[in-house]
């Protein structure tokens, strides 16, 4: 028996600071309408798809970025996606910069069933950049200022026949991030990024962005027997070049779908949830293999520890 999904990374070209909500509906909406040409269960969007990546800016008056959050999901604007899930039967996963009733600013991602209806937020843990202005990088990725880290710590879902957790960006090179979910069962993780190409505190890591990307969605895929999906939105945004190289990543960490541009774009994979089991059954069988006694506490080695 197989559980088939047919999943759709909906990769995101760039979104200028000029580019409206609306615009930008419309493309998600010609995405939703191409995957269901293709028969998808569920479509991808990146992180922060309804803007441009915002963080790149300082704003000292916080609330003078107010008009980059939503306030509410849906609101008129996004209204139309959910209207559009449940008219294709259609499932989506959308990102988005979240201010709450009580003040709170949050980089969240949404699950929405094929009916519109909710199914699941998750926050970002992982909130990577800087606090506080630091005016000698060519642009600044002001995320901690912008957003509080979750304290709600990563959830899996029931849906699809299956179990759907998510993550955010920089939470996909946590190997935390897989484990945690890895241990409730995961079969297919669904994740949005915006990464810059050049990385200002350590710019060798600007030629090797593409193979870290590859590099911690396979191994997060393959040492916990789960399917990742990871959704970019690349391309030049205002002046900062970032990755495309979206994928849809196996349980055995072969990528099955990669992106060809860093435009939108939808990569679609029929992927079977019960290949997870080969190797939460076999190598990655936690109950019979893991050693949680030996990683609870530093004072459980019995090792040398080398000063
Ligand atoms: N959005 C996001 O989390 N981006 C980071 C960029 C590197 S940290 C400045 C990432 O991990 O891809």
């Amino acid at each position: 028996m197989s559980r088939l999904v047919t999943v759709g990374a909906a990769q995101l070209g760039p979104i200028q600071r000029s580019d409206t909500r609306q615009d930008v509906v419309q493309r998600l909406l010609a995405l939703m309408t191409e995957a269901d040409h293709r028969s998808c269960d569920v479509v991808v969007f990146p992180e922060l798809a309804l803007t441009t990546f915002f963080p790149r800016w300082f704003e000292p008056d916080i609330t003078k970025a107010d008009h980059f959050y939503e306030t509410q999901m849906p609101s008129p604007i996004t209204q139309p996606l959910f209207d559009t899930a449940r008219k294709l039967g259609i499932a989506f996963c959308l990102g988005y910069a979240e201010l709450t009733q009580d003040g709170h600013r949050y980089n969240t991602q949404v699950l929405v069933g094929k009916d519109g209806s909710f199914l699941a937020k998750y926050r970002k843990v992982h909130v990577p950049g800087h606090e506080h202005h630091e005016p000698d990088r060519p642009f600044q990725h002001a995320e901690r200022y912008y957003f509080e880290p979750s304290q709600d710590g990563f959830g899996v879902w029931k849906a699809f026949g299956g179990r759907i957790g998510m993550m955010i960006c920089n939470d996909r090179r946590w190997p935390e991030t897989y484990r945690v979910m890895g241990l409730k069962g995961v079969e297919m993780i669904l994740c949005g990024y915006n990464t810059p190409l050049h990385y200002a505190p350590d710019p060798t890591q600007d030629k090797l962005q593409s193979f870290h990307n590859s590099l911690v969605m396979q191994s997060g895929a393959y040492q916990n027997g789960t399917w990742v999906v990871g959704v970019a939105k690349g391309g030049l945004e205002e002046g900062v070049a970032s990755l495309g190289d979206s994928a849809i990543i196996a349980p055995s960490g072969e990528i099955m779908a990669q992106a060809q541009t860093t435009d939108d774009e939808l990569l679609t994979h029929r992927c079977d949830l019960d290949w997870c089991n080969n190797y939460k059954n076999t190598l990655f069988d936690f109950d019979r293999y893991r050693r949680p006694d030996m990683y609870t506490s530093i004072t459980a080695q019995r090792g040398a520890v080398i000063d």
